[in-house]
């Protein structure tokens, strides 16, 4: 691809990190984006859908509200960075390379031993998982991009929350539910299922060295049930590079099976005002 194709090229700087050649701008001070319809003409990049059907990347928010996941084929970082600044911005983590960008490579699980926030960046499995879920507004959208698929595993893990979501908003006692299944850190604690007026519920979940779901009374039980039955049945992706995904990080849990070898990733994480899902999508997940 030429240069004049993207204004915020990625290039590796001197220690073999990405950088953007232009800073990613924060959130407050970036200008308007640019519209969608170019990026067929700068990359080979496609959008699908579970079924593997093509995705307009005109709609992408709408596609997220409704289904909660889009899938990434022949994906570039640049392209990927230009088509979420369409509709959203990007987010801050302190594990970021440049703002909302990580890397992520595996190295020995003993060097993340005492680190709990890097378990990522082992070779070990990571439990499906909402993330940022200990912030007060946890990102809105995880993007993964792989760069280097590994010898062996590393597949990705999903879960979709809206048939819970759809369940759970049905029981009577759901604002008393909601206020007692609650995500436990060294220093925080976050309810699991959080009412968010007309936007509906945000859902934040995690069992790792990060957090961990606790009862404070038995009316959060069915909460941490629907949990409990999704941790057994994610849908498996095995991802080759270029391959990816983007979710709805309030409503898709995502996680990945342990792997061999070199592997690497890149984590986008972002915000945008996407609903976690429609009521038109929400009532399909009631049958
Ligand atoms: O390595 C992966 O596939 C997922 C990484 C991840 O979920 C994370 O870093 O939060
Ligand atoms: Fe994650």
């Amino acid at each position: 691809m030429q240069d004049s194709r993207s204004p915020r090229r990625l290039r590796r700087g001197s220690n073999g990190r990405f950088r953007p050649s232009q800073e990613v701008k924060p959130a407050a001070s970036r200008p308007v984006c640019r519209r969608p319809e170019h990026l067929a003409e700068i990359s080979s990049m496609r959008l699908i859908d579970g079924t593997g059907a093509p995705i307009d990347p005109a709609i992408m928010s709408d596609t997220l509200a409704t289904s909660g996941v889009v899938f990434i084929r022949d994906g570039d970082l640049p392209t990927l960075i230009e088509l979420l600044l369409t509709f959203s911005e990007l987010y801050h983590h302190p594990h970021e390379d440049s703002v909302g960008i990580t890397r992520i490579e595996g190295a020995s699980s003993a060097s993340t031993i005492g680190h709990p926030g890097r378990q990522a960046f082992s070779r070990d499995a990571l439990p499906l998982h909402t993330d940022r879920a200990m912030v007060a507004a946890p990102p809105t959208l995880a993007t993964l991009l792989t760069v280097q698929a590994p010898a062996q595993g590393g597949e990705a893990l999903l879960a979709d929350l809206a048939p819970a979501i759809h369940r759970l908003t049905r029981l009577p006692d759901l604002a008393e539910a909601c206020r007692s299944a609650v995500l436990v850190s060294a220093d925080r604690q976050a309810p699991v299922l959080e009412p968010l007026g007309p936007a509906g519920y945000r859902f934040r979940y995690r069992n790792d060295a990060i957090a961990r779901s606790r009862l404070l009374s038995s009316c959060g039980w069915p909460v941490l049930e629907e949990l409990r039955k999704l941790r057994n049945t994610p849908r498996v992706v095995r991802m080759s590079a270029g391959d990816g995904y983007i979710v709805h990080n309030h409503r898709y849990l995502h996680g990945r099976r342990s792997f061999s070898g070199d592997r690497q990733m890149i984590r986008l994480l972002a915000s945008s005002d996407i609903p976690v899902i429609t009521a038109q999508a929400l009532r399909t997940h009631g049958g």
